[in-house]
């Protein structure tokens, strides 16, 4: 007869607990800096402790304005107004709570948005959370798409084309894979099929390190590049799979794949850089636009919630 393995304490800890580092066990109190929280200060386990969805976005008021319509969109009694910042002590990032649902703003670039998901994933081990997936939803240049589809992010790849983010560490650089949730992303897709005027694809998405000459922008202050050799870099990307270009995506994808986080990533592209670089959209357009991922995301949440 066949015997099971046991399954180590050890084991399933490591499974479910998120974190990767020792050093906080001997730790008495863990203020959250940045979010102006603490576990000596507040009882996460009681705030937090049935999230099972965390949205992530760069800026404050579309993480409450997602906050409101996820409070509609779920029923939840109360007013939807008077949903409160979690982190009003601090300007740093803005967080929201509607049920098992945390909305948050990351701010712009890999190292804003890579301090708030050290405290958000130490936050949600705190809190003992479990099975909880993360969404970044945002904005992004697209690549050869028309202006208001919507991206999921098979690979999040860097400025080399390569699924990988390096970080230097003491002075050593550690290269981590962005490899994503592909079941998510499926997933995704499946909804946007579900729902009205939402232009979505899976593609690969870059991430950068600067909005302007990182991006081959010929706009900014500084510009080292032609026009042809901006849209070759282009077509070559497009040729990788590459079909938006953002600011955030590999250490998201990076961090949430080592911390045993499910994770995807959704942005909606506000122009197409084979055709420019400034986004001279009208302004109710950027905003429908930028509407777009939070349907897709609310509708996966409603599914996995059984409310449709
Ligand atoms: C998308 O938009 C921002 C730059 O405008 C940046 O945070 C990103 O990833
Ligand atoms: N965000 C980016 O990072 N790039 C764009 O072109 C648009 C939004």
């Amino acid at each position: 007869m066949a015997v099971m393995a046991p399954i180590l304490h050890s084991e399933y800890i490591e499974q479910e607990q998120y974190v990767k580092n020792p050093h906080l066990d001997n730790m008495e109190e863990d203020i959250l800096y940045h979010f102006n929280l603490s576990t000596k200060t507040h009882n996460l386990p009681a705030m937090f402790g049935n999230i099972k969805f965390v949205c992530v976005g760069g800026s404050a008021n579309r993480m409450r304005s997602f906050a409101q319509f996820i409070h509609q969109q779920l029923e939840l009694p109360g007013n939807a107004d008077d949903i409160r910042d979690i982190c009003e002590g601090t300007d740093r990032y803005s967080m929201y709570k509607v049920g098992p649902v945390l909305s948050i703003s990351h701010g712009m670039g890999v190292p804003s948005i890579s301090i708030m998901l050290h405290e958000l994933i130490k936050l949600l081990y705190h809190a003992h959370c479990r099975d909880v997936m993360l969404f970044r939803i945002g904005t992004s240049g697209g690549i050869g798409l028309p202006p208001g589809t919507v991206v999921i992010t098979d690979k999040a790849v860097d400025s080399f084309f390569r699924p990988q983010f390096e970080q230097v560490v003491l002075g050593k650089v550690i290269t981590r894979s962005t490899e994503l949730d592909e079941g998510m992303a499926q997933e995704l897709l499946q909804c946007s099929t579900e729902l009205p005027n939402l232009p979505t694809i899976i593609g690969n998405t870059m991430c950068t390190h600067d909005f302007y000459e990182g991006q081959g922008r010929l706009d900014g202050a500084l510009c080292s590049f032609s026009t042809e050799e901006k849209l070759e870099y282009l077509r070559k990307a497009h040729e990788a799979g590459i079909r938006n270009i953002e600011m955030e995506s590999t250490v998201f994808a990076a961090m949430c794949r080592v911390c045993n986080l499910k994770a995807a990533v959704i942005c909606v592209t506000l122009l197409n850089r084979l055709e420019g670089d400034q986004i001279s959209t009208p302004h109710d357009v950027l905003v429908e636009y930028q509407q777009r991922p939070q349907y897709l995301v609310a509708h996966f949440i409603k599914k996995h919630l059984a409310l449709i």
